[in-house]
């Protein structure tokens, strides 16, 4: 990897940069998947490159949520394996569930690094390397599913995909957690909760949601999500751009 200083003022974004490039050079990530990053760095840029407080409390939802579902299941691709796949590992274990690889762009050869990276940051329980089913209404890759995992979750976490399968997600009566910069996409707007952060700020604050809730009776957790309103919350984050905007254009 390019040796980038900490001292660079856009040191963060540039290692982001770097994890997605090598995970192409290793063969976790597809080709596509630089550009899946570039159009989330935009966003990012545009969200001032900081957790909102409207993705704060997306964050909570979620955390509720996961918790209050009988069987959640968190879908991993070659960007989040790229970026993330430790962080993704601590939130499974911290809800005891599992990973399942899951791609657009599929290939056996993807799929089988991804599930060996998983485990070798610890992951006990990584599915997908054998899918057993298929999500109906749905003519791509992205349908193949695995018995005991996504195909049977009531929830299910989807970070970075902008497609049909939230949709078709939703169609089985599945609410969906999507992670995405982007609160225009398809999958963000039709998700139960939507988080519009980085991924690589998001996850750790997802797990430590987790964990700090994993002792409130369901009541509270009911009562979290009830509150949550996804419009509302992608409104604010068209807010927080504008309002970012306007404070850069302001100093100068
Ligand atoms: O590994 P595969 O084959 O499953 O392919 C994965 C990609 C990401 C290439 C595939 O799912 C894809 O093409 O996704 P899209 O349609 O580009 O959607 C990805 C979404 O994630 C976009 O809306 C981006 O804005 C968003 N995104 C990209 N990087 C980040 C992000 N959101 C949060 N954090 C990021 N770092």
């Amino acid at each position: 990897m390019t040796d980038i200083p900490k001292s660079h003022p856009r040191y963060a974004s540039l290692v982001a940069r770097e994890r997605v490039a090598e995970g192409v050079k290793r063969g976790y990530t597809s080709i596509q998947g630089l550009i899946a990053q570039g159009r989330g760095e935009c966003f990012d840029y545009l969200l001032g490159e900081r957790t909102t407080p409207s993705a704060a409390a997306a964050i909570r939802a979620a955390a509720a949520l996961l918790l209050l579902a009988r069987r959640p299941a968190i879908s991993v691709n070659g960007n989040v394996a790229a970026l993330v796949p430790e962080e993704m590992v601590t939130l499974a274990q911290a809800l005891d569930i599992p990973l399942e690889v899951n791609l657009f762009h599929r290939s056996e050869e993807r799929v089988k690094r991804i599930a060996a990276l998983l485990r070798e940051k610890g992951a006990k329980d990584v599915l997908g390397e054998q899918p057993d089913i298929s999500l109906p209404g749905l003519d791509h890759a992205r349908a193949l599913a695995t018995r005991g995992g996504i195909y049977d979750a009531d929830v299910v976490l989807i970070p970075l995909e902008d497609g049909d399968r939230c949709e078709a997600l939703l169609a089985m009566g599945k609410r969906v957690i999507a992670i995405d910069l982007n609160p225009l996409s398809r999958t963000a707007k039709k998700a139960t909760v939507s988080i519009v952060d980085n991924i690589l700020r998001a996850v750790p604050q997802l797990t430590e949601q987790v964990r700090q809730l994993s002792s409130k009776p369901r009541s509270d957790l009911e009562r979290m999500l009830n509150e949550y309103d996804n419009e509302k919350s992608l409104a604010q984050a068209a807010q927080d751009i504008r309002e970012h905007l306007s404070s850069q254009f302001q100093q100068a």
